[in-house]
């Protein structure tokens, strides 16, 4: 209807603008200062909406129109949208030189090639173009979650948080270390962001400590998983980032108050066009003595639980 109506209502003007662009293109465009120094195109598959706007220079007295032209890939698809600078349909602000409009659009799953065009009163035209992608979106999964105890000499073990705790030292300090397997069938880029919390309100220590474990899952901007590899179909995230680094995140020895219990971790995973997806994960932390310790991993750390060590 919308594009009927604009097709309608700008056929004439349109024509004489194609003719106009063809006697331009012979003339070089040397009266006008014009340029298209930004076009942004965004579009929103969830509400079928997309935001254009083009950027010329400010002073913008010259301009007689902006509009957009999209075509599709295999050519069955057309249409235009004029842009406006009167701070109007997701124009901000009038008479800045920024031409803006959002508007109502179904595209189906192709490619299109986007024209902005400025048209001055003499009847020159400046063109931008973009490619718009649209393909089907699928949300990211978390497919697996990896845990690593890590020592300071950089030996480690992989464990299964399922059925094996996480082993406080008595006196050193030791790491952990979270990988995230993940998979998003857009492809990397389409991972916004994976980001964890921790909620330790169930960790203890020895009573001498004081320790007052917080409530509720805490969270710091610089939780987050930064991508290391890819596999086949898979994208890892660690938990070692700019903020963080090798071997992980620094468990203290229980000699320093070192806290045992479940701790929750909660890893988040958002891409740009889903919900967030979020899985909890239980940690138990636990020291040695408290009958769980990893003897093949780990033996020298723990001897009233392993006894001699080969
Ligand atoms: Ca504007
Ligand atoms: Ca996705």
């Amino acid at each position: 209807m919308l594009k009927r109506y604009i097709k309608h209502k700008l056929a004439p003007l349109y024509f004489c603008l194609i003719i106009t662009s063809c006697v331009q293109e012979i003339q070089k465009p040397d009266n006008t200062d014009i340029k298209i120094i930004d076009f942004i195109v965004d579009y929103d598959q969830t509400n079928n909406e997309i935001f254009l706007q083009v950027n010329t220079e400010l002073e913008n007295q010259e301009i007689t129109m902006v509009f957009v032209e999209i075509f599709s890939e295999d050519n069955l698809f057309d249409t235009l949208f004029v842009l406006n600078d009167s701070a109007d349909n997701g124009d901000l602000i009038s008479s800045n030189g920024t031409y803006s409009g959002l508007f109502y659009l179904m595209l189906s799953f192709q490619s299109y090639q986007l024209n902005s065009k400025v048209i001055t009163e003499t009847g020159v035209e400046i063109i931008k173009s973009k490619t718009l992608h649209v393909e089907e979106q699928f949300a990211p999964e978390i497919n697996k979650i990896i845990f690593y105890k890590k020592n300071i000499d950089n030996t480690y073990y992989e464990f299964n948080p399922d059925n094996e705790p996480f082993l406080i030292d008595d006196s050193n300090y030791v790491f952990l270390d979270i990988q995230l397997e993940i998979m998003d069938k857009n492809g990397l880029e389409d991972i916004d962001f994976v980001r964890y919390q921790i909620n330790v309100e169930n960790m203890v220590a020895e009573d001498s400590c004081d320790y007052i474990p917080v409530s509720g899952y805490q969270s710091f901007p610089q939780w987050y998983l930064d991508f290391q590899n890819s596999t086949d179909s898979t994208f890892i995230f660690d938990i070692n980032n700019d903020y963080l680094e090798e071997p992980g995140i620094p468990v203290k020895p229980i000699s320093l108050c070192g806290r045992t219990g479940i701790t929750l971790f909660k890893f988040i995973v958002s891409d740009q066009n889903s919900n967030p997806v979020a899985i909890e994960q239980p940690l138990l932390f636990a020291k040695c003595g408290d009958g769980f310790w990893n003897c093949d991993e780990d033996c020298e750390s723990c001897l009233i639980e392993c006894g001699e060590c080969e």
